[in-house]
C-alpha cells in the first residue's frame, strides 16, 4: 500500500506549513502531492524555504508538485513565466522534489501521476468580451491604473484591486495557449494505467460556488479528458479555489476530487481527509 498526504495553495510564508507539518510527522506518507501555489508571489527564497521544511520533516517521502499561478508571477531577475518554471525545477532537482510541471509523468505504485499547472483559457465566465480580460478590466479600470496600483506584490495591502485578478499583468503568457498546450500534455502523458491528475488550476465549472467575470481565472473544462472511459483516473487532486470549491471532496462516475484547502485549517481534518492509502 502507498500512502499519499495531499497538500494546496502553502502560500509560503504560510500559516497552514505547521499543521501540514505535523502531519506529516504523525502519517508517515510514503509521498506529498501538492496542487501548487507553493508560494505567495512567486519568490525562489520561499519556494526553497518549503522544500528544506518537507524534506527536513520526512527524509524518505517524496515530493511531487506541480506549480500555481502565483509561483509564475515574474520578478526583476525572470524573463518570462516559462523561464521561471525552468528556475523552480533547478530548485526542485536540488532538493530531489518531483515538477510535474517539467516532468511528464511519476509512479507510484500501481497508479501514474501526471499534470501541470492547468491554467485559464476564459472559458469558466462567458458572456465577457476578450476585451474585458486582456485588459484586466471588469470595473472599467483602466489597464494603467491597475498597473499603477497593483504592480508592486509587496504592497498589496495598498493594492485597491484584487491581486489575483492581475495575472495577466504579472506573468508573460498567453493564456489560451498555455491552458490549450497544458491540457494536451497531461492528456499525452496518460497511458492507460490508473492515474492522478494533479493541476492548480479547477478542471470543471460545476465546482465553483459563484459564477462571476473573475471565475474565467479559476480554471479550463477538462472534462472532455475527464470522464473519458479509457483514461483510467481515479482520483484529480487540483487547487487555486482556496475555500470556494462546492466541496473540498467529491467523486464523480468514479473519480474523487480533492481540493485539499479547508483540510489544512485543522490538523485532525488534515490528517482524517488528505491522507489517500492505495
Ligand atoms: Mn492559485
Amino acid at each position: 500500500m502507498t500512502r499519499i498526504l495531499v497538500a494546496t495553495d502553502i502560500h509560503m510564508p504560510s500559516p497552514y506549513l505547521a499543521t501540514m507539518l505535523e502531519g506529516i510527522k504523525q502519517v508517515k506518507p510514503d509521498a506529498l502531492i501538492i496542487s501548487g501555489d507553493l508560494s505567495v508571489d512567486g519568490k525562489l527564497g520561499d519556494i526553497e524555504k518549503l522544500f528544506i521544511k518537507l524534506k527536513k520533516a520526512n527524509q524518505k517521502m517524496r515530493v511531487i508538485t506541480v506549480l500555481g499561478n502565483h509561483d509564475l508571477w515574474i520578478h526583476e531577475r525572470d524573463i518570462d513565466s516559462i523561464s521561471k518554471i525552468e528556475r523552480i525545477n533547478k530548485l526542485s532537482e536540488k532538493y530531489n522534489v518531483e515538477l510535474l510541471d517539467t516532468i511528464n509523468r511519476v509512479e507510484l505504485g500501481d497508479y501514474d501521476v501526471v499534470g501541470n499547472v492547468g491554467w485559464y483559457d476564459y472559458s469558466f465566465a462567458p458572456g465577457y468580451t476578450d476585451f474585458d480580460y486582456e485588459n484586466c478590466n471588469p470595473y472599467g479600470f483602466s489597464k494603467e491604473y491597475i498597473k499603477s496600483n497593483c504592480i508592486y506584490l509587496n504592497t498589496t495591502r495598498g493594492c485597491s484591486c484584487p491581486s489575483w485578478h492581475n495575472d495577466c499583468i504579472y506573468t508573460k503568457l498567453e493564456s489560451r495557449s498555455f491552458a490549450k498546450i497544458n491540457k494536451e500534455k497531461i492528456e499525452g502523458n496518460m497511458r492507460g494505467r490508473r492515474t492522478i491528475i494533479v493541476t492548480h488550476h479547477a478542471p470543471l465549472k460545476d465546482f465553483m460556488k459563484e459564477h462571476s467575470f473573475f471565475n474565467a481565472y479559476d480554471g479550463q473544462d477538462l472534462s472532455n479528458i475527464i470522464f473519458n472511459s479509457n483514461k483510467k483516473i481515479v482520483y484529480y487532486i487540483y487547487g487555486h479555489l482556496h475555500e470556494n470549491s462546492v466541496a473540498p471532496k467529491m467523486t464523480i462516475n468514479g473519480i474523487t476530487f480533492i481540493n485539499a484547502y479547508t483540510f489544512q485549517f485543522k490538523l485532525k481534518d488534515y490528517i482524517q481527509n488528505a491522507l489517500l492509502n492505495l
